[in-house]
């Protein structure tokens, strides 16, 4: 800058104009800040010259583009964060491939940008993973020895027409196939992941592949799952509408407020399925008929045989004592914690209508509670419970419910089981119940199993279908 007091007005000038040309023709690795000015699949101006080429950090797409027609996976692999202003743009594709792939862990903010595949498209009948893997949204895949918060942050944005999840963020070294639940396996970094959603919508997505959901997050390893959501939906996904599936060390927090988990679960399709069931689809024995595993096969031949479950036990002798057969359909909202740590949600004027399994499944298995509060929520017309909480091993459970509903489920409409040590205390207030799993004292079912208490405190409450507790005091 010596020069700088020589000629001030021609430096200034040039400043500008070297600043400018940065902007618009950073090479590669160089830039923080990239333009897009195209819809183009590739090339300077594009998407995918920011992304790839530039590894921009910051990407703003300016208001004159319109749709961003890809012909493959936009990939960012850089490890620093990565920021995305839309201005209202769709990136799509005609084909069975993920939308937009952050394969370092790098943090990721989107706002205003839409993601679509092919809409109505995938099926279990028109499946997405025959030929090659099923494509997805947005996904985040975290580094194996990542530390600290995984970020996700998006405003303005929808997901709609892929056959895998919508948005999935990965921290688990089996990748796809980390499944979910306590059966999930796989092995995963240090690091929590933290996800807010403002105004995302995520529709009709998860239907070209068994267990594809709306928003998955796997976390393995230490690190906590952090879900805040506000005015967002997740509806007509054919798994989950929501899975944050926590599998060691850690915990589960969400709040959500303003939101819609509605018409979730049937990538399975009952109607469709029903017909590859064996007859009967369960069945006892006694240990004299001596029949085997071999006798009771796992069904082939079916659209997905993934989606049907053979469950069997076994006597000491190994006989089968029993065997179901069923369909595995899924739900609204479900959250699963594993190994140490709790689940704690907290869940605001919501709805979770029309699910094919349970509304709200939330599943606490060791050491740790669960803590939820539902206030102005409903969950109405699903095909099992309205709302189910479990708790095993060691912890409480704690619930809060106010001026909540839950109508015409086909379970029960609030399930609250606690077992093992641990204490149970729920609280309902201003609440309606009605017309679940035929009124026979299904409203609201408490559980308390093995050491410890029960409290179920009802208030100002209309449970026109009744209560049933086990090891609980109704108060
Ligand atoms: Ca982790
Ligand atoms: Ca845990
Ligand atoms: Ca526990
Ligand atoms: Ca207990």
């Amino acid at each position: 800058m010596k020069n700088a007091g020589l000629n001030n007005r021609k430096t200034l000038a040039g400043a500008s104009l070297v600043a400018a040309s940065a902007l618009m023709s950073a090479p590669a690795h160089a830039a923080g800040f990239a333009v897009v000015f195209n819809g183009n699949d590739s090339g300077f101006g594009s998407l995918r010259f920011a992304l790839e080429n530039q590894q921009a950090s910051h990407v703003l797409i300016l208001p004159s583009v319109d749709e961003i027609n890809i012909g493959s996976t936009l990939n960012y692999d850089a490890t620093r964060s990565l920021t995305i202003f839309g201005t209202g743009q769709t990136v799509t594709t005609d084909l069975n491939t993920t939308l937009l792939s952050v394969n370092q862990g790098a943090d990721l903010r989107i706002s205003n940008l839409n993601f679509r595949g092919k809409t109505n498209f995938y099926s279990i009948e028109n499946r997405g993973d025959l030929e090659g893997p099923a494509g997805k949204g947005i996904f985040v895949d975290v580094r194996d020895d990542q530390t600290g918060v995984v970020e996700v942050e998006l405003f303005n944005v929808s997901v709609s027409g892929v056959a895998n999840h919508g948005i999935h963020i990965s921290d688990c070294s089996l990748a796809d196939e980390c499944g979910g639940g306590s059966g999930g396996g796989g092995e995963g970094s240090p690091a929590s992941i933290y996800v807010e959603l403002h105004n995302v919508h995520v529709n009709d997505v998860g239907q070209g592949k068994f267990d594809a959901d709306g928003l998955r997050v796997d976390d393995r390893g230490e690190g906590d799952i952090y879900f805040y959501a506000r005015h967002s939906s997740f509806t007509f996904v054919g798994a989950d509408g929501v899975e944050l599936d926590e599998g060691n060390a850690g915990s589960v927090y969400a709040d959500i407020a303003h939101s819609d988990f509605s018409n979730n679960g049937n990538y399975c399709d009952p109607a469709l399925l029903s017909a590859w069931l064996p007859s009967p689809d369960e069945a006892e024995f006694s240990e004299e008929e001596s029949i085997t595993l071999e006798m009771i096969p796992a069904v082939s031949g079916s659209p997905d045989d993934s989606c049907i479950e053979r469950e069997v036990d076994f006597y000491d002798s190994g006989f089968v004592e029993a065997y179901e057969f069923g369909i595995d359909v899924d739900d609204g909202i479900d959250l699963d914690e594993a190994g140490e740590g709790s689940l704690v949600a907290y869940m605001f004027k919501s709805s979770i209508n029309h699910n094919f399994d349970e509304g709200v499944d939330f599943d606490e298995e060791d050491g740790g509670d669960i803590e939820v509060s539902f206030i102005k929520t409903e969950a109405n017309g699903n095909t099992d419970d309205g709302y189910k909480m479990s708790e095993e091993g060691q912890g409480d459970v704690l619930g809060t419910v106010k001026r909540a509903q839950a109508f015409d489920n086909g379970g029960k409409g609030f399930v609250f089981e606690e077992a093992d040590d641990g204490d149970l205390s729920v609280n309902v207030k201003r609440t309606q119940t009605a017309n679940n799993d035929g009124s026979d004292d299904t409203g609201i079912e408490a559980v308390q199993e093995d050491q410890g208490m029960g409290t179920l405190k009802v208030r100002r409450s209309e449970i026109a279908d009744g209560i049933d507790t086990d090891g609980v005091d109704l108060i």
